[in-house]
């Protein structure tokens, strides 16, 4: 019996991947598979990537939700703002559910029970859910190479529980279970995992890249390219959390942009036919940590010492990105250097001038 080919659709890409168009191209699907009305935060991050990504998606879509915010706040008491197919998932099978679905669909359209076009399938898990809990599951669906696209809405924290520390968690995050005092005044003392350079050198095959709401043509490019790859793709996607980062709700896409300003999240694709890190996304200036940190009161509490510290990481990260660094950002590196912000109270009244 001869093979059914497997009809794939090819997503075009949309112009102005940096500048230019970034909140509105009129390429875009006018339909919304994820509409108004869920009980997100305003201002939550996660949801407005949510968006961003189904549009880019299209309708021909089925999604995953993992346990976390964008389960349990988007479908809160019997609805749902999904208006494609959707499924919950246990917080730790976000990987095995998605490529069951992936191979559910192969098979369906091999053995001529399916006749439509083989769907985008697409993941939406939580840190907490693709960097701790569900790792193993999505690692394995990424190794067994499943026709589907794995988001991590990076919120760096375990939200919906109430704002707990994950492992995505930031150097210096104040969270429930990394409270600043004075046995440990910085909070977290960790340096996040680094989730999606793990996935790219764990599952060289795969399409692997960073992404941020603060970018939101280049976020939907990145979902297209990973939908178009036969293959599985992983994508990180920056998504700020407006009650855990406590900041004012507008500020989103500035941190968005900020986070990448400032090499706090490098941004990069992974060309799996090189196997090579494609770090040719600039930002279009580079600025210390602290104008990131300031806007945040998560970071309230910390001392110039730290900030120095957070620098010192983002200047480590520019350095393997290749980017020559401006000497304001290596004297930055210096606990002197951020003499102004040396107490919680500078802090926390620099934060609430900007
Ligand atoms: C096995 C299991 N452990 C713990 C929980 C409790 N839980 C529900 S939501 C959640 C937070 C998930 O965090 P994350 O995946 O980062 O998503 P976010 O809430 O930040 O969107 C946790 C721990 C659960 N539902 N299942
Ligand atoms: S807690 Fe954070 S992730 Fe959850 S809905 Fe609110 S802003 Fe979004």
């Amino acid at each position: 019996m001869p093979t059914i080919e497997i009809e794939r659709q090819l997503l075009p890409m949309l112009v102005s991947p940096n500048l230019g168009a970034r909140f509105y191209n009129p390429d875009l699907p006018a339909t919304e598979p994820f509409v108004p009305g869920h009980r997100t935060c305003a201002g939550c991050g996660p949801s407005i990537q949510y968006r961003m990504t189904s549009k880019a998606a299209g309708d021909n879509t089925i999604l995953v939700g993992p346990t976390g915010c964008m389960y349990v706040a988007n479908s809160s008491y019997l609805c749902t703002p999904y208006n494609v197919p959707w499924a919950h998932t246990q917080i730790g099978s976000a990987g095995s559910f998605t490529a069951g679905v992936a191979a559910a669909y192969e098979a369906m359209i091999r053995k001529g029970k399916w006749k439509g076009k083989f769907p985008n399938i697409i993941c939406e898990a939580g840190d907490g859910s693709a960097s701790d809990i569900g790792l193993a599951s999505v690692s394995g669906a990424l190794y067994r190479n499943h026709d589907c696209l794995i988001i991590c809405y990076d919120n760096e924290q375990y939200a919906n529980t109430g704002i707990q520390a994950s492992s995505r968690t930031p150097y210096g995050g104040m969270t429930t279970f990394s409270p600043p005092g004075p046995m440990v005044p910085e909070a977290k003392t960790l340096f996040p995992k680094d989730l999606a350079r793990m996935m790219a050198a764990g599952h060289p095959h795969c399409y692997v890249a960073t992404a941020s709401v603060g970018y939101p043509i280049d976020l939907m490019n990145k979902v297209r390219k990973g939908l178009n790859y036969r293959g599985a793709a992983f994508l990180l996607i920056y998504t700020p959390c407006q009650k855990g980062f406590v900041y004012e709700t507008p500020r989103s896409i500035d941190l968005g942009r900020l986070v990448v300003e400032c090499g706090m999240f490098p941004m990069w694709e992974w060309n799996q036919d090189q196997r090579a890190y494609d770090y040719g996304f600039r930002p279009q200036v580079m600025r210390p940590v602290a104008d990131y940190l300031k806007l945040q009161g998560r970071f309230g509490h910390l001392h110039a010492a730290h900030i120095a510290t957070l620098q010192k990481f983002a200047n480590a990260q520019w350095r393997m990105m290749g980017v020559e660094i401006p000497q304001a950002l290596v004297d930055a590196e210096r606990p002197e250097a951020h003499a102004g912000m040396a107490s919680a109270e500078q802090a926390a009244a620099i934060a609430h001038t900007v």
